[in-house]
């Protein structure tokens, strides 16, 4: 059974290399006839792990190809993965197993209601990955994939088939908490470092904005039926901003270079859940509206 891998970005090319690696069939699913010509030129896909680059002859195919698909996985950005499913349904087979890659929360429930004969299943990694090159990723941190669907069903067979790959990952029946968990975390870290412009560690000097931030999201995930996703956030927020106190947040990275961010899947999706239950929430509203006024005072979409 092939793997079609939409979107040969960071994650993408991450999965679809390991795949490769390990012997088994994946097709990359590019843009436009005119990346698909561009990628052609190339040997394949490289990925750099350890310091260690291979290269993997994959091959391509835009959407308009037209074998049916039986397992997808969807590793475009959540802004663009309900206009790239829609583009691509035709081709799913009934039953077809569709992986949805994609951080924050609202972009799976839209997928999953344009394709209703299909299984979607929801992936939160923790993994990192980044390009350094056109058609070249860089693994850059060891991290983990839950994988599980809402419907509460059983493990799929070809999980063996990421074993064999050497991608670490764990079927969950509670994938919803997992995503909600790290949708929090983001909202805690990852907007205040745009804002302060700083690394994630500097919001240590932050800690009271950071607990009262805390405060709200424990209580939304309270009213959303996530307690286990509230229970020990603000330990959880500190631990991961002493841990990764170097690093820069994904949201800053993406302002920091001039690209789209998933606000409205992250922030904004909070913030909707919260009004559509009446939980007040105004820091964290607070919070939405200084970062869509810096997002719009440097030219970026602010949805
Ligand atoms: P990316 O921007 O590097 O890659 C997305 C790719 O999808 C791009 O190459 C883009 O051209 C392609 N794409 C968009 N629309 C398409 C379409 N219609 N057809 C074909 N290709 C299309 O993004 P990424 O960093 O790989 O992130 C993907 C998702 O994974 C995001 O939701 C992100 O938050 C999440 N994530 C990323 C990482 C990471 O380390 N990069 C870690 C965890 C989670
Ligand atoms: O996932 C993250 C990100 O930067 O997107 C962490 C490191 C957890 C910060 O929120």
């Amino acid at each position: 059974m092939c793997w079609h891998v939409l979107g040969a970005g960071s994650l993408g090319s991450l999965w679809a290399t390991r795949l490769a690696r390990a012997g088994l069939p994946v097709r990359l699913i590019l843009r436009d006839d005119a990346r698909l010509a561009a990628y052609n030129t190339q040997a394949g896909l490289a990925l750099d792990e350890k310091g260690q680059r291979q290269t993997f002859a994959i091959l391509a195919q835009t959407v308009s190809a037209d074998e049916p698909i039986q397992r997808l996985l969807v590793a475009c950005k959540a802004y663009d993965a309900e206009r790239a499913v829609a583009a691509i349904a035709p081709r799913l087979s009934d039953k077809a197993d569709v992986l949805l890659l994609q951080n924050g929360l609202g972009s799976q429930d839209a997928v999953a209601a344009m394709i209703p004969h299909a299984r979607c299943i929801f992936v939160s990694s923790t993994e990192g990955a980044y390009r350094d090159a056109h058609w070249s990723v860089v693994f850059a941190g060891q991290g983990f994939n839950w994988l599980g669907d809402t419907r509460r069903g059983a493990a799929p067979a070809w999980l063996s088939e990421l074993e064999r790959a050497g991608i670490p990952h764990q079927w969950t029946p509670d994938i919803l908490e997992r995503l909600w968990r790290k949708l929090a975390l983001n909202c805690a870290i990852n907007p205040l470092t745009v804002l302060h412009q700083c690394p994630n560690g500097e919001l240590q000097a932050h800690a009271q904005e950071v607990t009262a931030l805390c405060v709200e999201l424990g209580h939304v995930l309270q009213r959303c039926g996530q307690p286990g996703a509230a229970e020990g956030l603000l330990d959880q927020v500190q631990q991961v901003i002493a841990a990764t106190a170097a690093n820069y947040s994904s949201m800053y990275q993406d302002v920091a270079q001039g690209r789209r961010t998933e606000i409205r899947y992250l922030l904004g999706h909070v913030c909707a859940a919260a009004a559509a239950l009446d939980c007040p929430t105004p820091k964290l509203n607070q919070l939405r509206l200084r970062l869509i006024e810096h997002l719009s005072a440097r030219g970026l979409p602010s949805d």
